[in-house]
């Protein structure tokens, strides 16, 4: 178009709202009167940051255990709602949080859903989760990944009541529109593979013969990253000196095979700060859920300051910008959708 075709006395004469109305009737409408609100110069999170502690949530969960069984519940999970998203079953816009208890001689039957779920155990001992085969007994910082449509139950044939941290990718599932899942007919599936098979196969530098990068490509073969294994990493990291000043010394769990994320929808972190770590300050587009695992400290995201111990819940919705700082030496766990936008392209990050 040549610059003589444009018409800059372009005379609007329209009623406008008649306008609207008249093309909303055939389900139109004008980009212009939403361009600013729909896409923005920067990420407007919906969510809010929010801290759940875990002396409370431990005493509502028990009581949960009195009101209703695993069995009835299919899963005893109290769902960790983002407060600025009540009633959508999820902490931050695209993942699902939630704190699940099983009691002494209590099983969840098995299942399989597309939604892929990560289980970080925060209390109690003598439980077992089983997952494609390999009963994984959890223990007390144990990362454990349920892949999507791996089968999988639970069952706590010990004398305590054990509750971890659930994450799961359902909201994103749900967003493509694309959930399925089944039962079984047998309530507990047959475990032939032992505790921690998984994390020797493909965890110890040698692979099954024949495996190849995409065999497993979009999830990570090992079962239970425990705690046992990977603290002495990250205690190793600080003893050395190499520590991030933003995210401490930190690891990144990862998919032996590939070296990538451990799932495609969700990445998983670890980290220990020394005591008095004043972290400097930070934003990304992965809305964060930060567990601690040991410790105290606090975190300032924007003008609100999150003050945490051992087992609490805190999430940082996308683009916020926080910082830690440590009264003692601590250990936070993190998970985030960042493997997502990172594989999308729409990840970024300002330090
Ligand atoms: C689920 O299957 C489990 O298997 C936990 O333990 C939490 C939250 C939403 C949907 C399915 C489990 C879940 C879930």
């Amino acid at each position: 178009m040549s610059v003589a075709t444009l018409d800059p006395k372009h005379n609007v004469t329209g009623n406008r709202q008649a306008y609207y109305d008249k093309i909303s009737k055939k389900d139109m409408a004008p980009l212009w009167e939403v361009l600013r609100n729909v896409v923005t110069k920067e990420p407007k999170s919906k969510c809010s940051p929010n801290l759940w502690k875990f002396d409370e949530v431990k005493k509502l969960m028990l009581e949960a255990g009195d009101v209703i069984s695993a069995e009835e519940a299919e899963r005893r999970v109290l769902v960790l709602e983002n407060p600025s998203l009540r009633g959508q079953s999820r902490i931050t816009n695209s993942l699902f949080a939630g704190i699940q208890l099983i009691m002494p001689g209590e099983i969840a039957e098995a299942h399989q859903h597309v939604s892929s779920a990560i289980r970080l155990v925060l209390d109690g001992n003598g439980a077992y989760t089983a997952v494609e085969g390999e009963k994984a007994s959890m223990a007390r910082g144990d990362f454990i990944l349920t892949p999507n449509w791996a089968p999988h139950d639970h069952g706590n044939p010990g004398k305590e009541p054990v509750m971890w941290l659930d994450v799961l990718d359902m909201p994103t599932v749900n967003h493509f529109e694309t959930s399925f899942m089944t039962h079984f007919d047998e309530k507990a599936q047959n475990t032939a593979r032992q505790d921690g098979d998984s994390l020797d196969r493909y965890g110890s530098g040698v692979l099954p013969d024949g495996t190849t990068l995409d065999t497993f490509k979009t999830r990570s073969p090992v079962i239970n990253y425990t705690y046992a294994r990977t603290k002495p990493i990250i205690e190793r990291m600080l003893k050395a000196g190499d520590v991030d000043p933003v995210h401490g010394a930190r690891v990144r769990y990862s998919n032996p095979v590939t070296g990538g994320h451990v799932m495609a929808t969700m990445g998983a972190y670890l980290a220990l700060f020394p005591k008095g770590f004043k972290g400097k300050d930070y934003q990304s587009t992965d809305g964060t859920i930060f567990v601690c695992v040991e410790g105290h400290g606090s975190t300032k995201v924007g003008d609100k300051v999150l003050e945490w111990g051992p087992n609490d819940v805190f999430v940082v919705p996308s683009w916020h910008k926080y910082a830690h700082d440590m009264n003692e030496e601590s250990v936070l766990f993190s998970i985030s959708d960042k493997p997502a936008q990172e594989a999308l392209g729409i990840w970024r990050e300002k330090k």
